[in-house]
């Protein structure tokens, strides 16, 4: 059980005492019970180390019988349960199987996401997701945070390339959803309430996911433009003009590209014969390398000539290609690395997208750095303000204001991170108040008790629970 330093802990639920203990030995044996302070203080504590829990257990099941056996127990005992995967999530196992003709793999939510690339690599194919944490998170959190990543343009949410799932009520009810069919039309489609829903319906134990082949072709090119409208028009000709190869668009501006370079050992500007305004990263993917290869050049070769694109390399190996990745990847740690970070993560139409960060810097001034990068292609704006420490006057500038700002362009406040703890009483910026009650009714019809995740992405005023 879980809980951060502000939140008041809701007093219905109970407290683990030495037969619970006792009892999840019984069912796990001594290893996957974890009382070790070092390692409950990891377990603790948030990848952006903002958010501290007090939860005195942790427990590591191996099978859905023994997660089931678990919540069922807590459930019957009213004990609240954090689910947590690789621990990388930004708001507040493993025995993969595949099915080489359909590309279809089957695996526990435990798998590192790393280790799912690798192992298809293997077998010629790729997973339809990619993120900069895949070393460390974990299929089932990816699919519980409906995580975008770096590949959305091209292979779309998981809400399409997931077929099907188990998942485990609070009450230990295991869902068997593990369906590995294209087309399954036969009633509700379930499996989607708890694709994104972060943990609070239900604990996901294994996933069935579609994975395109890999393809021979994959082409990076690094290319600055002088302002924003014109990463803007660089993606509509992309779009219409790389179309069926685009398997990436993303964008960086010079201040995300100075704290990169500042913070992160070994990487140098790739475009270092003058300073840029905007840097915007194209991937293509294809079958054919010539016919790739062409069709980027000559797009190149527009944007170029017509003056949207200033500058440009195209990388010419893996390790050229993996250093220009490293620079867009590797922002959220230069941000840590560079003291407190404000985090906001939204869907905004892409022509306004940049207005936002322009008011913001004229909010803060000198108070703080405001660095703006993210999936241009989806959409998706990753607004991080950086300043030396936490403080409040900063805080009153950001927000609610940036809620209100993105709200008003009927926006998003969250595009792929989810709520977590951190915007679980804002989602009504985002969402109508029937919609929210709703999904607070969803919430007490598979967790009556409340004590999946609690805290988390609905507003506690909602869930008073029996
Ligand atoms: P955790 O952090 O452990 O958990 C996240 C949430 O899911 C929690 O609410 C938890 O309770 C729940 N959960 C975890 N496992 C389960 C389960 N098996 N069943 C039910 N609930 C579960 N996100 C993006 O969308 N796109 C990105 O490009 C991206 N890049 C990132 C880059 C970095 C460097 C970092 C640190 C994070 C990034 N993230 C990104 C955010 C994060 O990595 C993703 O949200 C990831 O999917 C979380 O997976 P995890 O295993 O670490 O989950
Ligand atoms: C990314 O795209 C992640 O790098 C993290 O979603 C975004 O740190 C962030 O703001
Ligand atoms: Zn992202």
């Amino acid at each position: 059980a879980s809980t951060a330093s502000t939140t008041v802990r809701n007093q219905s639920f109970s407290v683990i005492n030495s037969d619970d203990i006792n009892y999840f030995k019984k069912i796990l044996g001594e290893s996957g019970v974890v009382q070790d302070e070092e390692k409950l203080d990891d377990a603790n504590t948030d990848w952006m180390r903002k958010q501290k829990g007090s939860s005195k257990l942790m427990l590591q099941p191996k099978s859905t019988q023994e997660v089931s056996q678990i919540l069922d127990y807590c459930n019957s005992r009213c004990l609240a349960v954090v689910p947590q995967g690789g621990n990388t999530g930004l708001v507040g196992g493993s025995v993969p199987v595949f099915d080489e003709a359909s590309g279809i793999l089957v695996c526990e939510a435990g798998c590192i996401l790393e280790n799912l690339i690798s192992y298809l690599d293997n077998e010629g194919f790729i997973m339809p997701l990619d993120l900069g944490a895949k070393g460390s998170c974990q299929i089932g959190g990816n699919v519980s945070t409906n995580a975008g990543g770096l590949r959305l343009i091209r292979y779309g949410s998981l809400h399409g390339s997931v077929l099907g799932l188990e998942a485990v009520l609070a009450n230990g009810t295991v869902l068997d959803m593990l369906g590995t069919l294209r087309k399954d039309n036969t009633g509700y489609d379930l499996k989607h309430l708890f694709i994104g829903s972060e943990g609070s319906l239900g604990i996901v134990t294994k996933v069935s996911i579609l994975t395109p082949p890999k393809l021979a072709s994959v082409n990076l090119a690094f290319l600055a433009c002088k302002d924003y409208t014109s990463c803007q028009k660089v993606l509509s000709q992309a779009k219409r003009n790389l179309g069926e190869i685009l398997s990436a668009f993303e964008f960086l501006d010079i201040n995300a590209m100075d704290l990169v370079l500042k913070h992160l050992d070994g990487l140098r500007d790739p475009l270092p014969s003058s300073t840029h305004n905007f840097y915007i990263l194209i991937e293509t993917t294809g079958s054919m390398e010539s016919h790739d290869k062409e069709k980027l050049e000559a797009f190149l070769l527009q944007v170029m000539e017509s003056g949207l694109v200033t500058d440009g390399v195209l990388s010419q190996d893996i390790n050229q290609a993996s250093s220009f990745w490293r620079i867009r990847e590797g922002i959220p740690e230069a941000l840590m690395k560079a003291g407190a970070v404000y985090k906001y993560d939204l869907s905004l139409p892409p022509e306004k997208m940049y207005d936002l960060v322009v008011e913001m810097r004229g909010r803060l001034g000198t108070e703080a750095n405001v660095v703006a990068y993210g999936h241009l292609g989806d959409g998706n704006l990753h607004l991080n303000i950086s300043a030396q420490q936490y403080n409040d006057s900063i805080l009153s500038k950001i927000e609610p204001f940036v809620y209100e700002w993105t709200s008003k362009q009927r926006g998003s406040i969250s595009a792929e991170h989810g709520l977590g703890l951190m915007k679980a009483n804002k989602i009504h910026y985002s969402k109508s108040a029937e919609t929210v009650q709703l999904m607070a009714s969803i919430k007490k019809l598979l967790d009556p008790k409340g004590i999946l995740n609690p805290y988390k992405v609905l507003p506690t005023s909602l869930l008073s629970h029996s």
